[in-house]
């Protein structure tokens, strides 16, 4: 069973009224969040894939994640949040080989670190935490109803006994809803990005992987007709979303590195049974080192546990992550640490000081239901800092009780200031 991590102590401001206003990547515009079911707002966060540790790539995915999930909460609203853990896929698949280790376990030992990394970042954890080989039951049955509607076809192997099964794009059309690329974006990120352009006997270049048959040194599971074999990568989603959210639901989002292919068919792979998917799309930027991307396949990879455990608070790594606005593509360095040590000294003093800030609190709210602008957030939290931020004309007696400022930032932004 995998665990989930603890969550951080939470402390809601009285909830107050504006909606989050959030960008879809369909419409690729900036919108109020109207939960299908009122009162309730239910968000699917795509999981990491556990054969590394937590770098700061994932840390800003999950960062955005998480104040997405706070700035909700704040409106009064109740969030249900659900995650995967891909531990079912090549590329943990070949690192356990070169290593020399059974592949759960490598699963197992990286998302204990991932866990502990995100409980240090005080994300709140999800209610659903669920990985493929827990939810291989469930995905089966989605994957034979796939079959059943005629949605599934095979395709010969040339190393298994059996065939591997396609899921059929054309019958539906839905190919694009999310990402609207058009056939060339699509085919430049399509190989690097798990597929499969080139296989031989697929109907759509872009169809994707449903079940892949049983391969030597690979663990499988029996699926009737389809035989025995393993998931592909999108159709986890649909299912652990479907089980944990019902479809559809609110919101899914995960690295921009998503949106084609693993979004556009999730939601393509919904449509084939039926049903809707989310209804906003919503993705954070990459977060690059050395130039490039950081991705555990190149390597050039900062990890959050080595930076915690040469020292750092991770709450200095909270505001390098808000200092970029989420959607925006950035570079990692050295440098963003100092400045946002030298922010957390200073808020931490002002916040020592107490003393009530409405209009403070105010601007930070307002600026975090503005699709999550952290870089306002944190404006207002510099003139705060420097005592240009003004007092509440009316002081009231226990001015000098835990500051209102500091309350907001750990509600709001998760950051502990004590
Ligand atoms: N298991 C799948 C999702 S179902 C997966 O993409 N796993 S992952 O481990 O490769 O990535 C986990 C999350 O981190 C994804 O949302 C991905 O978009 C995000 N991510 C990966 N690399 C970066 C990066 N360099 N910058 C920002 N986000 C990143
Ligand atoms: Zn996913």
């Amino acid at each position: 069973m995998v665990r989930s991590w603890t969550s951080p102590s939470l402390s809601p401001l009285p909830a107050s009224g504006l909606p989050l206003r959030l960008h879809d990547t369909r419409t690729g515009r900036v919108a109020p969040v109207t939960p299908l079911t009122p009162g309730t707002a239910r968000l699917y966060v795509c999981g990491i894939t556990p054969y590394d540790a937590t770098h700061l790539g994932h840390a800003n995915t999950y960062h955005a994640a998480d104040l997405m999930h706070r700035a909700l909460r704040d409106t009064g609203l109740e969030v249900e949040v659900a995650q995967n853990i891909t531990d079912v896929d090549d590329p943990l698949f070949e690192r356990a080989r070169r290593d020399g280790i059974d592949w759960e376990e490598l699963a197992t030992s990286q998302v204990e670190l991932f866990t502990e990394d995100m409980a240090a970042l005080r994300i709140i954890a999800p209610q659903t935490y669920r990985s493929v080989s827990e939810a291989i039951d469930s995905i089966i049955s989605v994957v034979q109803k796939l079959h059943q509607r005629g949605r599934a076809y095979p395709v010969q192997a040339a190393d298994a006994a059996g065939p591997d099964w396609y899921l059929d794009l054309g019958m539906d059309g839905a190919l694009g809803d999310v990402s609207g690329y058009s056939e060339q974006q699509m085919m430049e990120v399509f190989a690097e990005r798990g597929g499969d352009p080139e296989r031989e006997g697929k109907r759509g270049v872009f169809d994707p992987l449903l079940w892949s048959a049983e391969r030597e040194g690979e663990p499988a599971w029996d699926a009737g007709a389809l035989g025995r074999g393993r998931p592909g990568w999108h159709v986890e989603c649909v299912c652990i979303a479907g089980d944990a959210l019902g479809l559809p639901f609110d919101i899914q989002t995960g690295g921009s590195d998503l949106i084609f292919p693993h979004h556009d068919l999730s939601a393509a792979h919904a449509v084939g049974l039926g049903r809707g998917f989310a209804t906003v799309y919503n993705h954070a930027g990459m977060v690059a080192h050395e130039g490039e991307k950081m991705s555990k396949s190149l390597g050039n990879l900062v990890f959050v546990h080595r930076l915690v455990r040469d020292g750092l608070d991770p709450m200095i790594i909270r505001l390098v992550l808000m200092a970029h606005h989420y959607r925006a593509d950035w570079e990692w360095s050295e440098a963003e640490l100092d400045r946002a040590a030298e922010r957390l000294r200073a808020y931490r003093s002002a916040a020592a000081r107490g003393g009530h800030h409405p209009a403070t609190v105010e601007a930070l709210r307002a600026a975090l239901r503005q699709d999550l602008d952290t870089p306002a957030a944190l404006e207002t939290l510099d003139a705060w800092a420097s005592g240009r931020g003004g007092q509440d004309p009316v002081r009231t007696p226990d001015a000098a009780a835990p500051g209102d400022v500091a309350a907001a930032v750990d509600a709001l932004f998760g950051i502990d200031l004590s």
